[in-house]
């Protein structure tokens, strides 16, 4: 419960940035996924997140806590420093370091390209909010940011979710603190009739269009629209429930 209290406190000292996808048509996806590589309780990574799940758009995840040894290597041969978030497009042939020019970036290649990152003011209010985020996931103890002992996955495992997700934060979390990549699936509001929780659109709204591709993909594959949702192609398991899924990254991928 507490758990869940301070997700939402987190999701709510940044307005709920990352719930609504509802620029729909306008968004424009790239042919080859996005690589992010990326700390989940960084406060520049989660603005880029954001972006993320307002255009819509899907990124393989390379999670680089602090101390871990599996992706941080490469950032570091990559882009010459140890920094993060690193966004690497191979659409483009972009590799971008700073989150307001991979926001940039975001918005003019895949969104509406009048839009850009906040600058100035904006800018530190939205990186101090995000501080605060990260903070309210830290009373007892910084979630999302330092690697524990884990057995390396084959093959990316693939997460449906939305950044401001209460219940898809603490996966996002725990597969950092793993370094398990995964293909983020992101999963944003796409219409005012999918606010809330999933009750609510399967109760009042069934018959509302689903206009998200990820959406009709979950609905196709499960008949739900519900995140968070995770697919392991390793182990062929597929799975809602934040508190189930992690219990099963546990179990599968970290050390005993
Ligand atoms: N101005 C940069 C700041 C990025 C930054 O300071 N990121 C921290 C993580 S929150 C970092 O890379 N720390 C070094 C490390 O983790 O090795 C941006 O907006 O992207």
């Amino acid at each position: 419960m507490f758990d869940l209290l301070s997700s939402v406190m987190a999701s709510s000292a940044r307005a709920w940035r990352g719930a609504a996808a509802f620029s729909g048509a306008k968004t424009k996806q790239p042919e080859q996924m996005l690589v992010l590589y990326d700390i989940e309780a960084c406060p520049y990574c989660r603005l880029v997140r954001e972006v993320l799940s307002e255009l819509d758009l899907d990124a393989l995840i390379y999670p680089c806590p602090v101390g871990g040894m599996r992706f941080r290597p490469d950032a570091l041969d990559i882009s010459g420093v140890s920094q993060f978030p690193l966004l690497l497009d191979l659409n483009t042939g972009d590799q971008l370091l700073e989150s307001a020019d991979i926001i940039d970036h975001l918005y003019k290649h895949y969104g509406n390209a009048s839009r850009s990152a906040s600058r100035g003011l904006r800018r530190q209010l939205a990186v101090s909010t995000s501080m605060a985020a990260t903070a309210a996931r830290s009373v007892g103890g910084v979630r999302g940011m330092n690697a524990t002992p884990s057995i390396s996955a084959q093959q990316p495992l693939e997460l449906f979710s939305f950044e401001a997700s209460p219940y898809s934060r603490p996966v996002r979390e725990l597969l950092t603190e793993l370094e398990i990549p995964y293909r983020l699936r992101n999963f944003a509001k796409s219409r005012w009739q999918e606010m809330g929780p999933p009750v609510v659109r399967s109760r009042w709204f069934p018959d509302a269009p689903i206009t998200s591709p990820n959406r009709l993909r979950m609905r196709e594959l499960t008949g739900r629209s519900q995140v968070p949702y995770l697919i392991d192609p390793n182990t062929g398991v597929s799975m809602f429930e934040s508190v189930d899924i992690m219990v099963y990254l546990k179990d599968t991928y970290g050390s005993k």
